[in-house]
């Protein structure tokens, strides 16, 4: 008996966006929420290490509430917050997408040349985020060009599930969308958060740390990088086996992915 055919064979990359396709919280939605305030004449500024704390709660208009319960004096608290959080929320939505149409927020190190080889070897790609749908749209267009948007079968995001990362709802979403079974997928992500949902939904993951995640447990990771590199920019393995590469392509996914398999 052939053993190597109980090995599911990988077809789909399953990418996380904010913080593993772009580097889109600090200088992105920070700033966006911060403009929405202002227009909105709401009294609140969320610092780039305000911010940081506040990525414990996934979703804009989660996290708005959730800053609003713990970080502000019941008084304080405007008093119709609740029904305002997504007018709010549409608003910030509109300042994130204008200033990913400046072109201000690129891809990360080696996301565009590890997605052009994974189409071109035909695996089938996905994305699977807590954020507005509106808002990876527009970064594709602006970065990847409004063509790419079809090369991602299925774009799970914002609330198409109730419970958002850490729950694995939205990973769940993508692999039943896609009519694929967890060990026939890799995920990519940046977070705590993020690799609770993977994981949860029983996905091999590869993280790629961030300034603001950097600290987080990646303990369930299949390998944590700092990011993914090209040829001529090395990655660093913080944890996880890499055998002799030196940036993430697909060889790399591939063997990972196998090595996954035989655990
Ligand atoms: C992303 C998020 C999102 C964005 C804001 O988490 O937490 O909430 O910060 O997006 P992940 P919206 O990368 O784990 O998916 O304001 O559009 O909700
Ligand atoms: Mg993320």
């Amino acid at each position: 008996m052939n053993t190597q055919t109980s090995q599911s064979q990988l077809k789909a990359f399953i990418f996380d966006v904010d913080g593993t396709l772009s580097d889109t919280e600090r200088d992105g939605h920070r700033v966006a929420f911060n403009q929405a305030f202002d227009e909105y004449g709401i009294d609140w500024h969320w610092s780039v290490e305000t911010y940081g704390e506040l990525l414990a709660v996934t979703g804009g208009k989660e996290r708005m509430k959730f800053y609003a319960e713990k970080y502000l004096d019941k008084n304080d608290i405007p008093e119709d917050l609740e029904k305002k959080i997504p007018e709010l929320h549409a608003a910030k939505t509109r300042h994130y997408t204008e200033l990913l149409s400046t072109g201000a927020i690129p891809l990360r190190s080696g996301v565009e040349r590890l997605i052009t080889e994974a189409r071109q070897r035909g695996y089938r790609l996905a994305i699977a985020t807590t954020t507005t749908p509106e808002n990876v749209t527009a970064l594709l267009t602006h970065t990847l060009g409004a063509e790419s948007i079809d090369w991602f079968e299925v774009i799970a995001a914002g609330d198409i599930v109730p419970a958002k990362k850490p729950a694995p709802d939205i990973y769940d979403y993508t692999l039943k969308a896609m009519n694929l079974s967890a060990d026939e997928c890799i995920a990519f992500e940046d977070s705590s958060n993020g690799i609770q949902s993977s994981v949860g939904a029983n996905l091999t993951t590869i993280i790629t740390i961030n300034d603001y995640t950097k600290e987080h447990d990646f303990s369930a990771a299949d390998i944590v990088l700092d990011q993914m590199g090209e040829p001529d920019q090395a990655f660093t393995v913080i944890s996880g086996n890499a055998e002799n590469s030196t940036h993430l392509n697909c060889d790399l996914v591939e063997q990972l992915h196998q090595q996954a398999q035989t655990q």
